[in-house]
This record gives C-alpha cells, sequence and structure tokens, in this order.
C-alpha cells in the first residue's frame, strides 16, 4: 500500500532546504551532461522526502474535509505523482533516456497539479458551507494551508529548475536566465512590468487607472539573485488591490491620486513598499484578507480563469502573495490608516546567500497543531451589544 511507502520516505530523509545560489549552481549547474545527472540524482529523492511529507500532513485533515471529493481528487495527484518519482530510485543515472524520460515526468507531475489551488479551495468551500467556518477552524485551515501551499512552491520551483534547465531550449527573451532564476534582476524594472500588467487589467475593468510614482533608493541595478515569479506575483497582487481600491474610493474624482513605490536595498532587505490612496481598510479585517478561509470566493474553481474575474476579486491573491515572499525568507506586510489608504511591505532578501528555502517541516511539533485544535481562545471577545455607558456614552 502507498502509505507505507510515504510514512518510510518521511521518516528516513530530513528536507534540507536550498538557497537560490545552489538552485542555480548545484541543483542545475551550467549545460554539461555530468550536472543533469547529479540534478537528477538529487531530486528524485528530494521531491519524494518533499511529497510524503506533506502527504502526511493531509492526513491529519479533519475527516469531513478529506472526504470531499476535492480533497479525494487531490490526494490521488498526489499519490500517482509520487509512486512515478518513486519509479526512477533504482534507475540509471547514466542512461541518456532515463534522464529524458525523469524530465518529462516532471512536466507531466507539474500539469497535473495545475488546478491543486482552485480544488483545495472548492474543499474549504464545502466544508465551510456545510460545517460553518468558526475562528478555531479558521486557524486550523490556516496553519495547513500555509504549510500545504508552501511545500506546493518549493516543489514546483525546484521541478521547473530542473525542466526548463535540462529540456534544452534557452530561454531566447532571457538567454542569461538560470531557469526562473535572473542573476541580475532590475528590481524595479520588473515592479514597473507589473504595475504596467496590472493597469491594463484595470483599465480593461474600470475604463480608467491611477499612475505610478516610483522612487529607487540606492543604485540602480540589483545584482542578487531573485526568482522572477516571487516578485512578480507578489507586485501584481498589491498593484491591483490598491488599484481597485483607488478607483472605488474616487470615483467620482476627475484625477486619481498614484500609487506610490519605494524600491530600496539595504545591506539585508530589498524592501518595496506600494502606497495607495484608496480609503484603507479598517484594522479588525487586514487580518482576514490573509484568511483562505474567509476570503474564499463562493466559485473557486474560476480563479484559473482571471480574464472573467474582476480585479483582484478572487481571494487567494494576498495569502499566497505572501507565501512567496516567505519562501525565500522575506515577508508581505500591509500597513493601513482607514479613511486614507493603505501600504504593502514585500521584504526580500538582498544576498542570495541568505534567499534560502522556508520550508515546513513534517514532526511532533506540526503534528501537536492538528491534534489540540478545540481549545477555547483566551482571550475575551468584545461583546457586539456594548454594555451601558450612561452619559460617557459615544454617539
Ligand atoms: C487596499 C487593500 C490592499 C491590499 C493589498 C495591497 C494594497 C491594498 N490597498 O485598499
Amino acid at each position: 500500500k502507498p502509505t507505507l511507502v510515504f510514512h518510510c520516505i518521511t521518516f528516513c530523509y530530513s528536507v534540507p532546504p536550498m538557497s537560490t545560489t545552489q538552485m542555480c549552481c548545484h541543483v542545475t549547474t551550467g549545460s554539461a551532461n555530468a550536472c543533469e545527472k547529479t540534478s537528477f540524482v538529487f531530486l528524485r529523492q528530494e521531491l519524494p522526502v518533499r511529497l510524503a511529507n506533506i502527504m502526511k500532513e493531509i492526513d491529519f485533515l479533519p475527516d469531513k474535509l478529506l472526504s470531499t471529493p476535492s480533497l479525494q481528487l487531490l490526494q490521488s495527484w498526489y499519490e500517482t505523482s509520487l509512486m512515478e518519482l518513486v519509479g526512477f530510485l533504482e534507475k540509471e543515472p547514466d542512461d541518456k533516456k532515463i534522464l529524458k524520460k525523469f524530465t518529462e515526468t516532471l512536466v507531466n507531475i507539474r500539469n497535473r497539479h495545475n488546478n491543486v489551488v482552485p480544488t483545495m479551495a472548492q474543499g474549504v468551500v464545502e466544508y465551510k458551507d456545510a460545517f460553518g467556518s468558526d475562528p478555531v477552524t479558521n486557524q486550523n485551515v490556516q496553519y495547513f494551508l500555509d504549510r500545504f501551499y508552501m511545500s506546493r512552491i518549493s516543489t514546483r520551483m525546484i521541478m521547473n529548475q530542473h525542466s526548463l534547465i535540462f529540456d534544452g531550449s534557452a530561454n531566447p527573451a532571457h538567454p542569461k536566465h538560470i531557469g526562473t532564476i535572473d542573476p541580475d534582476c532590475d528590481v524595479t524594472e520588473v515592479v514597473k512590468d507589473a504595475f504596467d500588467s496590472s493597469k491594463m487589467l484595470c483599465e480593461q475593468y474600470y475604463l480608467t487607472s491611477p499612475e505610478i510614482d516610483i522612487t529607487q533608493v540606492n543604485g540602480k541595478f540589483y545584482t542578487g539573485l531573485q526568482t522572477l515569479v516571487q516578485v512578480v506575483f507578489q507586485c501584481l497582487f498589491c498593484f491591483q488591490n490598491a488599484m481597485r481600491a483607488t478607483v472605488e474610493t474616487h470615483e467620482m474624482a476627475l484625477h486619481l491620486p498614484p500609487v506610490k513605490v519605494r524600491v530600496s536595498l539595504g545591506s539585508e532587505d530589498l524592501t518595496i513598499k506600494i502606497s495607495d490612496r484608496g480609503g484603507g481598510v479598517p484594522l479588525r479585517k487586514i487580518e482576514r484578507l490573509f484568511s483562505y478561509m474567509y476570503s474564499t470566493a463562493p466559485s473557486p474553481v474560476d480563479i484559473d480563469n482571471s480574464r472573467n474575474a474582476p480585479l483582484a476579486g478572487f481571494g487567494y491573491g494576498l495569502p499566497i502573495s505572501r507565501l512567496y515572499a516567505k519562501y525565500f525568507q522575506g515577508d508581505l506586510q500591509l500597513y493601513s490608516m482607514e479613511g486614507y489608504g493603505t501600504s504593502a511591505v514585500i521584504y526580500l532578501k538582498a544576498l542570495s546567500s541568505e534567499s534560502v528555502e522556508r520550508l515546513p517541516v513534517y514532526n511532533q511539533s506540526a503534528i501537536r497543531h492538528y491534534q489540540t485544535s478545540n481549545e477555547a481562545d483566551d482571550w475575551c471577545m468584545p461583546s457586539k451589544d456594548p454594555k451601558k455607558l450612561g452619559k460617557y456614552e459615544r454617539r
């Protein structure tokens, strides 16, 4: 039975996190054949470990969620992929045909898992519709999905690196890129591109959009290793939110206040701050913007079909953007002033040696999270019906 295999794999290996430097040099160096072999030998062990680790956590989900058709389907994808990968363990790494087959398998696996996010979201919606959502469930779902999606980001990252580098075709538009990593990433240019794409969407939907006002501090080029997806994805969602807020709070105005962006490179952090004057969000609702359970759109299967989705109307953009930032030891935080506007701050590591993967580990401490789910909250809730304050009452 496959579960036994997963169990063994999970406990036989620990998961060593990789840095962006390693993703370019260790797994995936240059063009010589020997390196494809090294990468193959590494991945055929590493990928099953990462899959098995997260599958163990899926097993800890409440039965009511696990038994939904969405979750059943999703688990079957993981089982198939794991078995396919394990099949390479006793294969000969010097055989070119095997290496080619492995790359094809990786592409297959990636495609099989393309719809994991909307499928998981569908499961959560089904659960929420049937059993409701309370703060405890929300917290547990948040804990699990942060780990689950982080695991997915990491597996897709290393699978992509391998298949992009060894399928023999360099990216003609960006010959210097190593897979999805750009060794000379000009962050300001990337930010501008992300802004332009959001602007196009915004104009399609609202027929107007705010301008950008971008300032760069400390040097033009950022010469570290940054993954493009990482920066682009985070910026896109921030821009879309910022634009939507700006347009919707200034509907009657002739002139829209610009979205202000500042990119600053320090010795440790590379920080991108995106500020809008879109009226802001009250503090009470900020956490909810990052919640998988509260922000799930009614029909999450449409998430991939984003052409029909209203600008930034679907729920998973922000929590997943934050995961992309955290994946390489960064973060994404929101600071808002209700009545004025919001700043989204994206923190990235300035040094590639510090951009090390942040991976969930499956251990006793993680298991405990799934087991202590019914504790009562230890802070009192503000009452919906405020106490009578007599003459001090505010009107
Ligand atoms: C808002 C809400 C939001 C989320 C993320 C980024 C920017 C903004 N602006 O009003």
